[in-house]
């Protein structure tokens, strides 16, 4: 009899650990993991996810997830065509990897930053392989006592050497943490460092094409032995979060988000405002003038996605003459 003697299909709370498109893996409350299809064409999950899920029988599953539950946090990005896209759901923390090879992008870092700021994670800055001769240019510490500055945790690591897993290991310690950060730099290699028994897939790539094949599309999650869980997301070339309003982008920057209190105008975007309290301290050097670059590329996104809604705003409202508007 189809269904089973048991009546309806009996709904069992779960979590998403691995995503990789539709297919997914639940955990269930015991800590077995299953394979399963999502329900619907709706229904969009990705690791960290509470879900809901019935035992059935599906294309090379042998579950279905229903439903997924409110999250609590989530870290996004801006898909390729503008839109919003969640990466990761219901995580405390933010752990951006960057690396002397491939070449660290710091405004990709800053990027990542500003994102844990707005959706309320805290965020850690990780230098990995520090046994590389590279890693020992002043223009890198430089960089990390930036971020030190602004009570950014700064780990400096090495799968190499060990060096800095331990702190590491402190520092996700009963946290929900994902580590992000370009291709290459090391992400899963210290997920194996840090989560013993797992194999989570290393890139090797050839030193001609360091900026590291962009091949692994699935995000994951592993369970900390001392109390914890650390997610692995795919790697990125590029990363921009969804942004908020043009006059809100500098509270993605701590440093800036303080310094406006004292501009002239309220709404100052300290792009040579007069009155701007920013570049005075750009000039003398309390305020990165890096960071400030990297403020204004996310501050232009912003405009123009500012922009588009407008301009889309404006269609709605034609398209909306329809009866339900008509005098
Ligand atoms: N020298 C050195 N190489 C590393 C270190 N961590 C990772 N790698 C190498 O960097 C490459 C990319 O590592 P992977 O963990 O796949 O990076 P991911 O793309 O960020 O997940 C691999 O060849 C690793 O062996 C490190 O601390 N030192
Ligand atoms: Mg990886
Ligand atoms: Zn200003």
């Amino acid at each position: 009899m189809k269904g089973g003697h048991n009546g309806p299909r009996h709904e069992l709370p779960g979590r998403i650990v691995s995503a990789h498109g539709r297919r997914v893996v639940v955990e269930d409350t015991g800590g077995n993991s299953h394979a399963c299809r999502l329900f619907g064409r709706r229904l969009q999950v990705v690791c960290g996810d509470r879900v809901t899920w019935v035992r059935a029988d599906a294309e090379g599953a042998t579950g279905m997830v229903v439903g997924v539950e409110p999250r609590s946090t989530e870290l996004a990005r801006i898909s390729s065509n503008g839109t919003g896209e969640v990466i990761v759901a219901n995580l405390d923390q933010l752990v951006a990897v960057v690396a002397p090879v491939p070449a660290a992008d710091f405004s990709i870092c800053d990027r990542y930053l500003a994102a844990a700021e707005w959706a309320d994670l805290t965020a850690v800055v990780v230098l990995n392989k520090s046994d590389l001769p590279e890693a020992s240019e002043p223009g890198l510490e430089a960089e990390l006592a930036t971020y030190r500055a602004l009570d950014y945790p700064t780990i400096v690591t090495s799968k190499r050497s060990t060096r800095g897993i331990e702190s590491l290991g402190s520092q996700l310690r009963d946290r929900v943490s994902v580590l992000v950060g370009q291709s290459g730099v090391g992400k899963s290699s210290l997920i194996n460092l840090l989560v013993p028994g797992v194999e989570a897939t290393v890139q090797e790539i050839s030193r001609a094409s360091e900026e590291g094949r962009h091949t692994t599309t699935a995000s994951a999650l592993y369970h900390l032995p001392g109390g914890g869980d650390l997610i692995d997301s795919p790697g990125v070339r590029d990363y921009a979060p969804p942004l908020p309003a043009p006059r809100d982008v500098a509270t993605g920057f701590r440093e800036l988000a303080a310094a406006g209190q004292a501009c002239k105008f309220p709404d100052c975007r300290h792009m040579g405002e007069p009155g701007c309290a920013v570049e005075p301290l750009v000039r003398c050097g309390r305020i990165s003038p890096r960071r400030l670059a990297s403020y204004r590329q996310l501050l232009k996104i912003a405009m123009e996605v500012e922009q588009r809604l407008k301009s889309t705003g404006r269609t709605r409202l034609k398209e909306r003459t329809g009866p339900r508007f008509r005098k």
